[in-house]
């Protein structure tokens, strides 16, 4: 068993090194996964997530919106196939999927996107096992669920539901056969003590999640955490050496936020072992690096985008 703690307070030169040796074992350390996301279905969500700008609780300047059409989505998905996406993320401000017309349209959409040779990503909220199978049975690869920040911190982030619904939503993605994405956001007001606790539950999950989103808080006007302090970037480095550490073969995304990242920050990101971002000029409401940015970024470093698999 691993220390997380005595990890965590390592050198950071020593943590980055270890982290680096990890990554070359499992992966091919010069190769980024680019992933795009979708909002599919903005604003108007019941939950009270501190952080968010879609919850109906906050006045925010995202407005509320219905669910996009098959046809808008795969339009999209096609675009960002274009652009060397080979993951394709459609989120919704919903607190859980309710069976019923909006739900079917969701599986039609994966049905068809899958088409496209992508792999499949959703994020709709909490799902019950009947509904994790449906979205594999149309050919879902992965659902995005986050549990966040440390269970003790939670109820100070969101009082709408519990860390435990969130860890039952990911056991029943588990159990339907698809693969799990689950991560977190710094910069949430969190201490030292709860980003370990953070990296000890992701990490006690068995098998590890396939891949794990490091966000780091977007602040947004209206919401209760638009003024909080800026994260140390060596902190975010910090979390990403020990997830490699901790899950070696998981693909870590450097997720939100990238875009008051500077160059020098990212790359410190990919060496410590992230090796997933999201691709294109919008994350779900808010404003994420243009693509022709980031493709100069990935060229002056020398990092190919991960290919299609066959
Ligand atoms: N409503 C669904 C849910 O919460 O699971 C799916 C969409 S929700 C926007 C997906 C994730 O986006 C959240 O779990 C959170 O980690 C991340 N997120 C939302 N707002 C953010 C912000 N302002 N900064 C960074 N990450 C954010
Ligand atoms: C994840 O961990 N980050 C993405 C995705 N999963 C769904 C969402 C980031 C949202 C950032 C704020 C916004 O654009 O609304
Ligand atoms: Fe709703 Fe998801 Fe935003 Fe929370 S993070 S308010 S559940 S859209």
């Amino acid at each position: 068993m691993i220390d997380i703690k005595a990890l965590y307070e390592r050198p950071l030169t020593d943590l980055v090194f270890d982290a680096h040796k990890v990554h070359r074992e499992n992966f091919n350390p010069n190769e980024i996964q680019a992933s795009q996301l979708l909002s599919i279905k903005t604003g108007g969500c019941p939950e009270n997530c501190s952080y968010c700008p879609q919850s109906a609780h906050y006045k925010t300047s995202v407005e509320k919106e219905a669910l996009l059409s098959v046809e808008q989505i795969k339009a999209s998905a096609i675009k960002a196939k274009e652009q060397g996406a080979t993951r394709f993320c459609m989120g919704a401000a919903w607190r859980e999927v309710k069976d019923g017309q909006q739900f079917d349209q969701v599986l039609e959409t994966v049905r068809e996107v899958k088409k496209l040779n992508l792999e499949v990503c959703c994020t709709l909220g909490m799902l019950n096992k009947a509904q994790a199978k449906k979205l594999k049975d149309a050919g879902l690869y992965a659902y995005n669920h986050n549990i966040d920040t440390s269970e003790g911190f939670y109820s100070e982030v969101i009082s709408t539901r519990k860390f435990d619904e969130r860890m039952n939503t990911i056991q029943n993605v588990r159990d339907a056969g698809l693969t799990v994405c689950t991560g977190g956001i710094l910069g949430l007001g969190e201490s030292d003590e709860d980003r370990i606790s953070f990296l000890q539950t992701l990490s006690s999950l068995t098998p590890h999640p396939e891949s794990v989103t490091i966000n780091t808080l977007v602040k947004f006007e209206g919401t209760p955490l638009e003024n909080n302090e800026e994260i140390d970037p060596s902190i975010i480095v910090r979390v990403i050496a020990c997830a490699r550490i901790l899950m070696p073969k998981s693909m870590i995304r450097l997720s939100a936020g990238r875009n008051q990242r500077t160059r020098l920050e990212q790359f410190t990101c990919f060496f410590a072992g992230a090796n997933s971002i999201f691709y294109g000029e919008k994350l779900l409401t808010s404003p994420n690096p243009e693509t022709h940015t980031d493709k100069n970024m990935l060229r002056s470093l020398g990092l190919q985008v991960q290919q299609p698999h066959a």
